[in-house]
């Protein structure tokens, strides 16, 4: 369809791994292959670290990682296809012992990688060689990171032929890695999402007690369109953890556990003991988390509007009272709301760029693309996503 960016299949994405792999190891096949999505959250931002509820579905754009075991030395060699900054593209280094654990360097997207092997503590990491191969959009917005990291778990995985005992110690080891590795003091959803995702369902996750529910989203009437403002957000930076304390403030002077636990009232009774930016925080967290549940029921119902309803509203909140937006995601998700066929949308992720997320009929998309695509200030790529399966292993 015109104005739509074309999403490359699994199959095609690991005949280029395959590919790669060859090229840059010479001799050697690539006989383990594993596969982990990105993931586009549809509604519940900035409520996982607060024991909220959030609602992604995991997308098809993926981290492919090909490789195969290195019977001659216990080092690990690994490189990458992407257009990254910090170079090199291949790193080598030797697997992780008790005495000579992995550490964090350069280049930055290695740590990735190496906080997954530090954490796998499942069985001893073999020496090997593999390619990393990525169709999720970098610094998207789409949990490039969470694809990647879950994509180098399910490689050793198959390597060691040790599996995870359940899929939340799977997820929760690549989130240890991000915290560890990469800095990112992140919450569960995307690693979650890309362990657990299945295809034509969302996932609804009460990160408090970790369950999670799958919900179907299978009308061929409903379009879950993602676009890219194309601005890279970095969440490495200060904001991220700067919302994190702000919260845990909050919830330490409402007496209660989380913010999970706060109420709109229990928020109005204690606002004198908070600053104005504290209290807006809060609102939009206690606010989000209702509307989270709220739009799974809609959705349930096939209530399109009404769950598009609450998607303006998070937007609205993650805008003015988190402070997440972006004047660039402000502008797409106001087109979108100017267009026939448009249910509703928001932008989705931790914010400073990256994507929006529309719900929309979908016999009006090419429309809806081609206002966005005339009026936009910027230059956005646009991508219909289905919900995809999580993690997978290929071949082994
Ligand atoms: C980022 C984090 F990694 C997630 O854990 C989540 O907090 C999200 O921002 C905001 O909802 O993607």
């Amino acid at each position: 369809m015109a104005g739509l960016s074309e999403i490359p299949s699994i199959e095609e994405m690991v005949k280029r791994a395959k590919l790669s792999f060859t090229e840059k190891f010479p001799g050697c096949h690539p006989n383990i292959i594993t596969c982990a999505p990105g993931r586009v959250n549809l509604i519940g931002e900035h409520t996982d670290y607060n024991e909220g509820f959030v609602f992604p579905m995991a997308v098809p754009m993926v981290t492919i990682m090909a490789g195969c075991i290195d019977m001659t030395s216990s080092n690990i060699t690994i490189a990458t296809t992407d257009q990254l900054t910090d170079e090199p593209r291949i790193v080598e280094f030797a697997s992780p012992t008790k005495d000579a654990p992995l550490l964090p360097g350069n280049p930055a997207w290695a740590n990735y990688v190496k906080g997954v092997i530090q954490y796998f503590n499942l069985a001893p990491v073999p020496g090997f060689k593999a390619i990393l191969v990525n169709s999720v959009p970098l610094g998207g917005g789409l949990s490039s990171s969470a694809s990647l990291e879950v994509a180098v778990y399910t490689f050793l995985e198959a390597l060691t032929g040790v599996v995870a005992p359940d899929l939340q110690t799977k997820a929760l080891a690549c989130q240890l890695a991000e915290h560890k590795f990469a800095n990112m003091p992140c919450g569960i959803m995307d690693q979650f999402i890309s362990v657990m995702g299945k295809a034509g369902h969302g996932l609804l996750i009460d990160c408090r007690s970790m369950e999670s529910n799958l919900v179907p989203i299978v009308d061929p009437n409903l379009s879950v369109l993602v676009v890219n403002s194309n601005v890279r957000h970095k969440l490495t930076g200060s904001e991220y953890p700067d919302r994190r304390r702000q919260c845990y403030a909050a919830a330490e002077i409402m007496k209660v556990k989380s913010l999970r636990n706060a109420t709109v009232k229990g928020l109005a009774d204690h606002k004198d003991q908070m600053d104005e930016v504290m209290y807006r925080r809060a609102r939009h967290v206690i606010g989000e988390i209702s509307r989270t549940v709220e739009a799974t029921e809609a959705l349930k119902l096939g209530d399109y509007k009404f769950f598009g309803t609450l998607m303006v509203q998070s937007h609205n909140s993650l805008r003015d009272d988190f402070e997440v937006s972006c004047s660039e995601l402000d502008e797409l998700v106001s087109l979108a709301l100017e267009c026939d066929g448009m249910y509703g949308s928001r932008m989705t992720g931790g914010g400073f760029g990256g994507c929006t997320v529309s719900l929309v009929d979908s016999s009006y998309i090419s429309q809806v693309v081609a206002h966005i695509q005339g009026k936009y200030s910027g230059s956005a790529t646009f991508y219909v996503t289905t919900p995809s399966d999580g993690a997978t292993v290929i071949s082994k």
